[in-house]
């Protein structure tokens, strides 16, 4: 039977996107539905307008959804099901989904699940773009984007999605082809109980998977899957038999077991953390039986120079080098640039700042330590990521973007690296990360 089937009273909860995209979904398959959308204007509104009769239509509030006889919601990833008048609903028995419950309840070709606190979008692209030279057809989105139900047209090899912890909380069985969690570290506590309360809802995304990947460095990623299921392990250690890790050889040398498959020198992209997102990427392709040795993937390797506001060089300015980080929303991200970048010498300024998302800053204090020169901090959580670094010496505060500019400049000389990753997310003073990264560039750009 299908769980779309017409006994139900559906809503659709957000307008951004992902609501739209449900919206059509529904939409599509002549479903009625309501939507609702906290927000006076939403995103989405006139789009929804052509789909659904506009009496159906519901903004300014949720609470209308507690008057309306509806028995399941397709709720946003933005909107948290701790929302009062959902908490009420599900007590009331409505089942709440979301747009990735409905993708897998429709999917029709073999599905490769990644998700992780950190590189779950330069991981999912690095594997769709590795299917794609490797001759395999790919529709890839989720959270890296394109929103996975509007996929659903395509007719790929394979589905690769990106998935938020807000996507797997509203999402009951995956039954991927490959599920990965790339790493676990405090984020969106503003969302958790705790860390643990976290972990458990990106375990979903293992939930009757065909085979695994995980991190053998991070044992919150390592799944609890039936005996004889294939999980694949990466390390940025050395590998053990069949594992994905590194030797260290005049730079690395990223390995299956003892098999050495390309050297970094070979890599465009820097860093350890850059290798580690290779290997679980490698990790994927073996269990999917793509050949890792080959000419197209050589090529690759060669020419991915990342995606944009991730660790991106923009400019080298009197012996200066700005370093944009904007999508180092979390401090995990911010410890793996300072480690991707940092030298004995001491070199970087860094810049922290924004909406902390009830983080605990003090894990930033032995990198900070051991690699940093100066740290500037602005924005929204400015005292609280200030109370945690206390034992740092050089540690200014600024109001905004602007001004730490200018005292980054006047501190930096010839050879150190300015480096933009916030640790927070952006929405007190930008719209976005992206346009937060683009605003840093702008600046820069301008000196
Ligand atoms: N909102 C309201 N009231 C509502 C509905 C939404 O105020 O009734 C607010 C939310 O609190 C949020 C914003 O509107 O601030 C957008 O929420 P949404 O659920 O409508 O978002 P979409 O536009 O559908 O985009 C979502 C993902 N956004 C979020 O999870 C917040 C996008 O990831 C994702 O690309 C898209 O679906 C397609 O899958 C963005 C993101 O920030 C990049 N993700 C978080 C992250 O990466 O850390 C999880
Ligand atoms: P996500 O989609 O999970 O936010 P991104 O690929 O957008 O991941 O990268 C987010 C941040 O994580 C960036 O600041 C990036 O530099 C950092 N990052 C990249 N690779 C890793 C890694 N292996 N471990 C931790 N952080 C990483």
């Amino acid at each position: 039977m299908s769980l779309i089937g017409s006994d139900k009273i559906r809503a659709v909860v957000g307008l951004g996107i992902t609501g739209l995209s449900c919206a059509k979904f529904l939409a599509a398959k002549e479903l009625d539905f309501y939507v609702v959308d906290s927000r006076e204007a939403p995103p989405g509104l006139d789009e929804v307008k052509a789909l659904v009769p506009e009496d159906r239509i519901f903004t300014g509030s949720l609470d209308k959804l507690l008057e309306l006889p509806v028995t399941e919601l397709f709720v946003s990833p933005g909107v948290a099901l701790a929302e009062p008048v959902l908490q009420t609903l599900a007590e009331q028995g409505v089942q709440m989904r979301g747009d990735i419950d409905l993708f897998c309840e429709h999917v029709n070709a073999p599905l490769v699940a990644i998700t992780g606190s950190n590189a779950k979008s330069t991981v999912t692209t690095m594997v769709a773009d590795m299917l794609l030279a490797s001759g395999k057809n790919v529709a890839v989105g989720g959270n890296l984007g394109q929103p996975a139900l509007d996929l659903l047209t395509h007719t790929p090899d394979y589905y690769v999605l990106e998935l938020s912890s807000f996507q797997l909380e509203t999402t009951r069985v995956l039954n991927a082809k490959v599920a990965c969690i790339l790493n676990v570290s405090e984020d969106h506590m503003d969302r958790y109980d705790s860390l643990y309360d976290y972990q458990r809802v990106k375990q979903k995304v293992y939930r009757n998977c065909e085979s695994a990947v995980c991190n053998k460095q991070d044992i919150l990623t390592a799944p609890l899957l039936p005996a004889g299921t294939p999980v694949g392990v990466f390390t940025t250690g050395l590998a053990d038999l069949n594992e994905f890790g590194l030797i260290e050889d005049e730079g690395f040398w990223l390995c299956h077991g003892v098999k050495r498959l390309y050297h970094s020198s070979d890599i465009r992209l820097k860093g350890k953390h850059n290798y580690a997102n290779f290997l679980a990427s490698f990790a994927m392709l073996h269990l999917l039986g793509v050949e890792l040795k080959s000419d197209a993937i050589a090529e690759y390797l060669k020419t991915f120079s990342g995606l944009a506001h991730r660790c991106e060089f923009i400019a080298e300015h009197q012996g200066v080098t700005y370093i944009n980080d904007s999508k180092g929303t979390n401090v995990g991200a911010t410890l793996a640039a300072l480690e991707g970048l940092g030298s004995k010498h001491r070199n970087i300024h860094l810049i922290l700042g924004g909406k902390g998302k009830g983080a605990d800053f003090s894990p930033l204090l032995s990198s900070i330590q051991q690699y940093v020169k100066s740290v500037s901090v602005f924005g929204e959580d400015a005292k609280i990521i200030i109370g945690a670094l206390g034992a740092v010496d050089n540690l200014s505060h600024y109001q905004d973007l602007d001004e730490v500019m200018v005292g980054c400049v006047e501190q930096a000389v010839a050879d150190d690296i300015v480096l933009f990753s916030p640790a927070c997310a952006s929405f007190d003073q930008f719209a976005s990360y992206v346009a937060r990264g683009e605003y840093f560039t702008s600046l820069v750009r301008a000196l």
